[in-house]
């Protein structure tokens, strides 16, 4: 069966098309547009409710948000695998760092970018600081992956945040940072979706 992501090379999504190109399952790239309507169809938004990519249709599953399609994904496809099971010890420390890209990376780079103030106890990332200093100390330990030699599901969303996040300057240049998303982006299946 062919997975359709919905897609915008300007987007999220582009993690999306990654991993299943890690993968290396059978998959469609189905165009939306930010500007044509294309995102906020009674189809669209019956496969994403909030009229965001990315988002999947998988046979008569629908998912989006970028954490739990690669969860789906990474847990359902193994024909290359990329999460460890439920019961595998390590699973924890990939869900861990899994989640922490959409619940403290992302809007600690809103925030960076949007220069707000919030109370570091009230805030559910803390701060911009915080998330910096907790990622980078990770980062440094990465040999070359948190799980050691095996990339995984978790590897790729958190070296696609931060390299968006250093990229455009909301996140400083920490060696670590630079190290881990170098080694990611190196990846075949990266070079690949990037038209390399
Ligand atoms: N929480 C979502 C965020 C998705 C998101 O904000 N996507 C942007 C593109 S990167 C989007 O679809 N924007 C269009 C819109 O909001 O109309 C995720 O992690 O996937």
């Amino acid at each position: 069966m062919t997975i359709e992501l919905f897609h915008n090379p300007q987007s999220r999504a582009m993690m999306m098309h990654w991993l299943l190109e890690e993968l290396g399952v059978d998959y469609e790239l189905v165009p939306v547009a930010y500007d044509d309507g294309s995102m906020r169809t009674p189809e669209f938004l019956a496969v994403s409710p909030m009229g965001k990519i990315p988002a999947i249709r998988d046979g008569e599953v629908t998912v989006s948000d970028t954490a739990a399609i690669t969860l789906y994904l990474a847990d359902k496809y193994k024909t290359v695998d990329m999460a460890p099971a439920i019961d595998d010890p390590r699973r924890g420390e990939f869900l861990r760092w899994l989640v922490f890209q959409v619940s403290s990376i992302e809007p600690a780079m809103m925030q960076a970018g949007a220069k707000f103030e919030t109370k570091r106890q009230q805030a559910g990332w803390g701060d911009v600081d915080s998330v910096v200093d907790v990622l980078d100390a990770r980062l440094s330990k990465a040999d070359p992956w948190l799980l050691g030699d095996w990339f995984t599901a978790a590897d790729l969303v958190l070296a696609g945040a931060v390299g968006w996040a250093v990229g455009w300057d909301l996140f400083p240049k920490r060696p670590a940072f630079e190290a881990y998303v170098a080694r990611a982006f190196d990846r075949p299946a990266y070079k690949k979706i990037m038209g390399g």
